[in-house]
């Protein structure tokens, strides 16, 4: 049974999904927020049950979605004790076993990289983080690293493993896979034939540049890649519409907030998009398709306040177009009709990236929030 291997090519990041084949739980290990997407789309793909978040360390190139994969798929959070990511539900000691099903993934104290780096042990496998990496490690000269730490946790913890121990890193710059820890013992540049005077002589000369978003990446996933309180408690505020719409409509609500209300049966959600928009681009399901505009030549539904009127039914609207204009205009109409109205911003795909691509930048589908295709 091997892991499933997915890379996120910005951070040259690798996450891994393993199950148990019978139950079809599952574990992840260390997702990217940016590929939760895809991370979601793995896993129904699959038939899994998420059990499982795990981190190998607080990382600093990019920020985890565990937070979110915990809110959206319902898994547990797990975390190495040592990293002080306080809002992981699992604090993980050295030796800690998570149970998935009928498997069992043990965890190992393997600091250096950080002082909590963790690597995880599943059958033949083991995935490494930063501390072991394809004919490399991690660096050791910030967030407590330490490189005498790092030889420790090389030569005592990891190479005391059985020689054909699959190795999976939690990065690979260069396109590489997987490796053995018989291979990396005699062959690792870093460290093979190395004492630990040369080994701590080496990393302390690498001077790397600074990962590019460690100001950002550390601090959002200390709290599990869930942004800093205040902006989440903003998030789940409507907000008063600004500039030339002040006043014109009820206000903006993120995608997060719009679909709280619908699931608490507070709030109708009315689909603003077109008939083949809907159909070709995907929807979310329970909402009203009420069209603002529609084809041939967009023109103006002439049934639309007929139409609102009747799927509101005395609760407020939360309208959702394609990247959060038309339902604007659609909520200030529903207002001049007497209902409160809310826009859901970003819309469904979001705004274009800078390949003109939807579906990257924001929207419900980033978000991960539910939807189908017919
Ligand atoms: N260039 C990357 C940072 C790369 C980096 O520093 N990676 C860390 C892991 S988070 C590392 O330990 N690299 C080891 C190495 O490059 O030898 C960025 O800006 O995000
Ligand atoms: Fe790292």
């Amino acid at each position: 049974m091997k892991p499933i291997q997915l890379f996120d090519p910005a951070s040259s990041t690798y996450t891994y999904v393993l199950f148990d084949q019978l139950s079809r739980e599952a574990v992840i290990i260390d997702p990217v927020d940016e590929q939760i997407e895809r991370d979601l789309a793995t896993l129904r793909e699959y038939g899994l049950k998420l059990a499982w978040t795990v981190e190998t360390h607080a990382h600093a190139d990019h920020i985890t979605s565990a937070g979110r994969l915990a809110e959206l798929a319902g898994a547990k959070t797990a975390a190495p004790v040592g990293c002080g990511i306080g809002t992981a539900g699992i604090q993980l000691q050295d030796g800690d076993i998570l149970d998935f099903g009928g498997e069992r993934l043990k965890a190992l104290h393997t600091p250096g990289h950080t002082a909590g780096s963790m690597s995880f042990v599943w059958r033949e496998h083991v995935f490494t983080g930063d501390t072991l990496l394809i004919n490399g490690c991690g660096r050791t000269d910030f967030q407590s690293g330490s490189a005498e730490a790092l030889y420790r946790s090389l030569t005592q913890v990891l190479f005391t493993l059985p020689d054909d121990t699959i190795v999976w890193p939690g990065h690979d710059y260069q396109g590489r896979s997987c490796s053995s820890i018989g291979r990396e013992k005699t062959t690792n540049a870093r460290v093979a034939g190395k004492t630990e005077e040369e080994f701590v002589a080496l990393m302390n000369a690498l001077d790397l540049p600074r990962p590019r978003r460690i100001d950002e990446a550390v601090p959002a996933n200390l709290t599990s890649g869930l942004r800093h309180d205040a902006d989440g408690a903003l998030q789940m505020q409507p907000q008063p519409p600004s500039g030339a719409h002040q006043g014109t409509y009820a206000g903006d609500v993120s995608p997060e907030l719009a679909w709280r209300w619908v699931q608490d049966g507070e709030a109708v959600m009315v689909d603003v998009r077109t008939d083949a928009e809907r159909e070709w681009v995907g929807f979310v399901p329970g909402a009203v398709p009420v069209a603002w505009k529609q084809w041939p030549g967009m023109a103006i539904n002439p049934t639309f306040d007929q139409q609102v009127l009747e799927a509101a039914q005395g609760r407020k609207l939360v309208l959702l177009c394609r990247s959060g204009v038309r339902s604007v205009a659609a909520a200030r109409r529903a207002t001049e009709l007497g209902l409160e109205a809310y826009n859901i911003l970003e819309g469904f795909e979001g705004d274009p990236d800078t390949d003109a691509h939807r579906g990257r930048k924001g929207g419900w589908r980033f978000r991960g929030l539910p939807w189908r295709q017919n």
